[in-house]
């Protein structure tokens, strides 16, 4: 079948759920992917950051295979002989206690609510019920019935109410609302993307996060980190909040934890926090599959050992420099940001405008994916194995696109 044909495919089984750019992809390696006809691109979605070492990086799909043929699902009813060793080699890797392993991004944030809503009441003593969870206007961490409850984007929440209650909201970036929410005696955590991704990559002022770690000490509430999208070397430091030196409560990991190769997230935590959950309370069939265990350890592995943040790093300050080259002398691009290689850039249209879209279709045309976030706003999120030769090629098919809508 060609492109076409398997497009109407999907448009006519599939339920309507998106609205995807017209390219059919059949085949990845690294920074590339090839559509259907055999036609190259370089990817700049990257799965939603999921792609961070690669398509099908090599390493990471023989630890698949090799798991594949020997066990993949045992459920947590009885022990595997991979979980302890991933819990052992993840938790040292950051820091943390414990790990409690799921499978999406979303039930990460989940069981990140979860845990600070029983530490409330177990350890804070918060009277039952009364637990509160901070978020920030504009966040994303997913769409289930919990995630959309804190969303502020009609398009998201229309239609799919009632809500969870014991939500409240505040400004992003903004360290005197938060210190005027932390009052409330009951509540229990602040959940935060250190940047916001579907925001349309939000960079915080530098401070914000120390700022967030010191409030929330100061006021026994635990802080939950969203790195779904923003951890695992895609802002230049293994995890965004390492760009503070600011180590959160409970930190939430997904996507790239398997190199795009099958859902796997992770919460990390302290012991005081993680065991307040008691056997039975919480849990999932596939999280901490040894599969998943055996393909997120080499995903963790190869981060390091292709030094992948400081490569998001470099290749990030010629992106963006090159950007802002570009945008000096175009009345398209009013605005560059983003960090590492999490990156956006804005351009001169209202947010209801089809022009980010017909510049990502352009875009495919002339070879590079990408998605827009918000109808002015495209997101640029290469995997992190770009090379310079290969970066510097993608920002002659930006600029050359960008001119065809001057
Ligand atoms: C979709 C954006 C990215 C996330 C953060 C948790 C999750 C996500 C910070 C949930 C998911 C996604 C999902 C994807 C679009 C997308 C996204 F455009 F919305 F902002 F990545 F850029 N926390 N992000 O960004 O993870 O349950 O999906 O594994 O199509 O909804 P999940």
């Amino acid at each position: 079948m060609n492109s076409q044909q398997l497009i109407e495919l999907e448009d006519r089984y599939n339920a309507h759920n998106y609205h995807p750019i017209p390219v059919v992809i059949s085949k990845g390696e690294g920074a590339f992917v090839w559509d259907q006809e055999g036609k190259r691109y370089y990817d700049f979605l990257s799965a939603y950051s999921a792609v961070n070492q690669g398509h099908c990086h090599p390493k990471i799909i023989q630890a698949l295979t090799e798991q594949a043929q020997k066990l993949t699902l045992t459920s947590r009813a009885f022990y595997n002989n991979i979980l302890g060793e991933y819990a052992k080699y993840i938790t040292e890797y950051f820091g943390y206690d414990r790990v409690l392993p799921m499978n999406t991004g979303v039930e990460g944030g989940e069981t990140a609510v979860k845990l600070a809503r029983r530490w409330g009441y177990d350890v804070k003593g918060i009277p039952a019920n009364q637990a509160k969870v901070i978020f920030v206007e504009g966040n994303f961490w997913g769409r289930t019935l919990a995630a959309i409850s804190s969303s502020t984007d009609p398009s998201s929440t229309t239609g799919f109410g009632p809500f969870m209650p014991g939500y409240e909201l505040i400004p992003y970036n903004n360290l005197a609302a938060l210190e005027q929410a932390l009052q409330d005696p009951n509540v229990c955590a602040f959940m935060v993307e250190p940047i916001q991704g579907e925001a349309g990559v939000v960079v915080p002022d530098e401070g914000y996060l120390k700022g967030v770690r010191e409030l929330c000490s100061k006021y026994h509430v635990l802080w939950i980190a969203d790195e779904v999208q923003t951890g695992l070397a895609r802002t230049g430091k293994r995890l965004a909040v390492d760009h503070e030196n600011v180590k959160p409560d409970i930190l939430i990991l997904g996507k790239a934890l398997s190199g795009g190769v099958l859902p796997v997230s992770a919460v990390l935590s302290s012991d005081e926090v993680m065991l307040t959950i008691k056997p039975g309370e919480h849990g999932s069939t596939y999280g901490g599959n040894p599969l998943a265990c055996a393909v997120a350890m080499k995903a963790l592995e190869v981060l390091e050992q292709e030094n992948m943040a400081d490569n998001a790093e470099k290749m990030g300050q010629i992106f963006r420099s090159e950007m802002n080259r570009i945008k000096e002398k175009s009345d398209l691009v009013t605005l560059v940001r983003g960090k590492g290689l999490l990156n956006a850039v804005v351009i001169d249209e209202h947010e209801e405008s089809d022009k980010a879209w017909k510049i990502c279709v352009r875009l495919k045309e002339n070879g590079l994916l990408a998605k827009p976030t918000h109808g002015n706003i495209i997101r640029f999120a290469p995997p992190l194995v770009i090379t310079e030769e290969q970066l510097l090629d993608c920002v002659n098919i930006i600029e050359k696109t960008f001119a065809e809508f001057e």
